[in-house]
């Protein structure tokens, strides 16, 4: 076999991503070093790296997030590059910065474009500059009052705050009048300053119910730049996306290529190299540049579901310095793909997360289901780190077989002892606006879909709810199970009847 691209990676992440990452080092023969915290010391992620260190307390500031004791590791063990995988480390350029001064390869872009691409209002500039279309609102910080309700006056109401510093999400404020701009604009500030340590905010024009479509991107060391696929993650709550899918339901050519391009404007503009996500927003039939994410995004599964492309690989590759071998016309988008990711959290309850230990757990599987995960029966799911347990993804010729497949493989999965999110993924696919692909940000809210989850509960409760007290025996575990997978079709039918008699009656 020819010489490995690098010698060993360390994988400066947990979970699934850790996982993932480590899956395409096994594939390109590259040995892995996982680090764990004290929550993650028999974690599958770290049993399943080449070797594992310890890198702290449970607290992510103790551990994940300590830099300087990562770059030791890094180099106590010869690693020779990291990857951040995403959330973490994963955007801080201090990290890719004290990586580069040590002479460890830091899959991702340098800590240059990084830092750039982390100042939004630096980012807006670029974009400008690049002729993509931004939504009307300031170039520059606004810190004064009086300019701020200028700036009110010329784009309209309502308008949106937006710390410099923030993206996600993070350090937004809507602004539906005049009179409310003063307190606004020193709290979101002030927000800002503590936050981040940066207290300059912009202004847009707040652009009510968008849809969220965003472009993949993939750049070598030499400027060449392809975009690879459009993902929408419209159906999301408070910023922390639910269901995604590749490609957007109203995607059409003509503007993948109007989308695509103005991605690859923004990222030859900064010198961008790697992997990287850059975010629109999408409003009658106008789209907008937001921000770009400089990292391998959680949903970066259902591009490589359409595309076939190994985006991890990908950037391992370019990271040791090789050229892109794939062209922008090699590119070919196949069939649809949707994620759901399931998440130890109830849906009742506002989402609160859930975590314990799985008592019991059987993902689902056969054509066209991807499962992302580092969970199994008996692992404890940590109150210290977010509550995904996986990221499910069907794949299909077309949307309708991608939602059917989405389907039955909700039924098939089988996890007990952590409330999922599984009944809130079930009453979404079911959803006639959701089959009819209208999708928004505000999806969740617009379509009931709180009250439909209690449906869906009522519906399917199986055998499944006497299992708390009858764990410990595998015969009723057994039969709760398979009762679980084969109550589909009397569901369904349900479903369909409903629907029927709905149509009906119009
Ligand atoms: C916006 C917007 C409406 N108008 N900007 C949220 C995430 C961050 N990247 C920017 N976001 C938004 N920016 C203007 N001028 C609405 C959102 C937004 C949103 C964007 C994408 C996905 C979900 C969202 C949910 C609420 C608000």
């Amino acid at each position: 076999m020819a010489e490995p691209l690098f010698q060993k990676v360390l994988v400066a992440n947990r979970g699934e991503i850790a996982i993932r990452v480590m899956r395409a080092c096994r594939e390109l023969g590259i040995k892995t070093v996982a680090i764990y915290s004290d929550a993650d010391n028999k974690a599958l992620f770290a049993m399943y790296a080449d070797e594992a260190a310890h890198v702290g307390p449970a607290p992510s500031s103790q551990s994940y997030l300590n830099i300087e004791k990562i770059v030791e590791i890094a180099k106590s063990t010869g690693c020779d590059a990291v990857h951040p995988g995403y959330g973490f480390l994963s955007e801080n350029y201090r990290f890719a910065q004290r990586c580069e001064e040590e002479g460890i390869t830091f899959i991702g872009p340098s800590s240059y474009v990084i830092e750039k691409l982390g100042s939004k209002i630096e980012s807006r500039k670029i974009a400008k500059s690049s002729d993509i279309p931004t939504v009307p609102g300031t170039v520059d910080a606004v810190s004064d009052v009086e300019e701020a309700i200028e700036v009110g006056r010329r784009i309209g109401y309502p308008a949106l705050i937006k710390a410099s510093a923030g993206g996600g999400g993070i350090g937004m404020r809507v602004v539906n009048s005049e009179d409310e701009f003063k307190e606004a604009l020193e709290s979101t500030m002030r927000m800002a300053g503590s936050a981040f340590g940066d207290s300059s905010v912009f202004i847009e024009k707040y652009v009510l119910n968008p849809r969220h479509i965003e472009i993949q991107i993939l750049a070598d060391n030499f400027g060449n730049v392809i975009y690879v696929s459009d993902r929408e993650c419209s159906i999301q709550r408070r910023h922390q996306k639910l269901i995604e899918e590749a490609p957007s339901p109203i995607m059409t050519p003509e503007l993948r290529k109007r989308m695509g391009e103005a991605a690859v404007r923004a990222a030859k503009a900064v010198g961008y190299s790697n992997a990287g996500t850059v975010e629109f927003i999408y409003s009658d039939g106008q789209f907008y540049f937001l921000e770009v994410n400089t990292r391998l995004q959680v949903e970066h599964c259902i591009t490589e579901l359409v595309t076939g492309i190994d985006l991890v690989k990908e950037q391992i590759k370019v990271a040791a310095g090789l050229p892109l071998t794939i062209k922008q016309e090699d590119i070919a988008i196949r069939g649809h793909a949707i994620e759901c990711r399931i998440n130890a959290e109830d849906p009742l309850n506002d989402f609160a997360p859930s975590p314990g230990k799985i008592r019991r757990y059987r993902s689902s599987g056969g054509p066209g289901i991807r499962v992302d995960s580092g969970v199994h029966t008996g692992y404890t799911i940590s109150p210290f780190y977010d509550s995904m347990i996986s990221k499910l993804c069907a794949y299909g010729a077309d949307r309708d077989e991608a939602v059917a497949r989405m389907k039955r493989a909700l039924y098939e999965y089988v996890v007990i002892g952590v409330t999922t999110n599984i009944p809130f993924h079930k009453a979404i696919m079911e959803n006639e606006e959701f089959e009819k692909g209208n999708l928004s940000t505000k999806f969740i809210e617009d379509n009931n879909i709180i009250a439909a989850v209690k449906g869906v509960l009522e519906r399917d409760s199986v055998k499944g709810a006497t299992l708390a007290s009858a764990l410990d025996n595998d015969e009723i575990v057994v039969a709760a199970i398979t009762a679980a997978v084969s109550s589909y079709m009397a569901n369904i039918a349900e479903v369909d009847s409903k629907k029927q008699s709905k149509k009906g009656s119009k």
